[in-house]
């Protein structure tokens, strides 16, 4: 009597320690994990464990499936590309840095006085559009296509002057082949006619967190409708 006892207890205590355990398992495949310090900026785990940098443990972030999806990176990703680029602040980027968001980019340069000024009038009228809850979601960048002459210090100039100073905005000098690379995946074409003057496309793409394309608007002041429903559309699948 008291073994049938003891099997029954054991035999619950089996049970319910291994439905546990499944509820757990299942909790963890779900779960991301990021520095608190965000060293890596926004890098994160699918396992739990210690900052490589700063050695903190790591902390479940609540974004997680979002950054974990857009951890994974497709032939068509412009994550591929190795180039180094200057942002504004002088700090150097390679463009997988900026994995994790829906990227608007279009390319610039500082001394247009034609098309430039509307590019990023148009960008602004965009970033204007998106609802504030989606805001920390998309980033817009501005790749110059004059890099011998837009160095950081002047791209931070234009950022002043075009009141593009808040987070969501990230200017980028790459070097020659760098931008050409770049110009190639947008199918942007631009061509210097004199020493401060080029012709270019004017092209606005945009990019999901995966950094594959999925969205032009070509001209400007064009009618931005459809580029912001792609935009929307993309946080929101992602
Ligand atoms: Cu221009």
């Amino acid at each position: 009597m008291k073994t049938l006892k003891y099997l029954i207890v054991l035999i619950i205590t089996v049970t319910s320690l291994s439905s546990c355990n499944t509820s757990t398992s299942k909790e963890n495949s779900k779960v991301a994990y990021q520095c608190p310090m965000k060293c890596e900026g926004d890098k994160v785990y699918l396992e739990q464990g210690a900052c490589p940098v700063c050695k903190m443990d790591l902390k479940p972030t609540s974004k997680m499936v979002k950054k974990v999806l857009s951890t994974m990176i497709s032939d068509e990703s412009i994550f591929n590309l190795t180039s180094k680029w200057n942002n504004q602040d002088n700090k150097e980027i390679e463009l997988k840095e900026l994995k994790g968001k829906t990227l608007v980019m279009v390319m610039i340069y500082t001394t247009c006085k034609a098309a430039c000024p509307r590019l990023t009038a148009d960008m602004r009228n965009i970033n204007a559009k998106i609802p504030n809850e989606l805001k920390e979601d998309v980033q817009f960048v501005l790749v110059s296509i004059d890099p011998e002459n837009d160095t950081p210090e002047k791209l931070k100039a234009f950022a002043e002057e075009n009141f593009l100073t808040e987070d969501q905005w990230t200017l980028l000098q790459g070097t020659e082949s760098g931008v050409r690379e770049f110009a190639n995946v947008l199918a942007v074409k631009y061509k210097q006619i004199s020493p401060l003057d080029f012709s270019h496309s004017n092209i606005i793409s945009v990019f999901n967190p995966g950094g594959e394309l999925v969205h032009q608007q070509e001209g400007l002041g064009v009618d931005n409708k459809e580029t912001i429903t792609k935009i929307i559309e993309t946080i929101k699948t992602y």
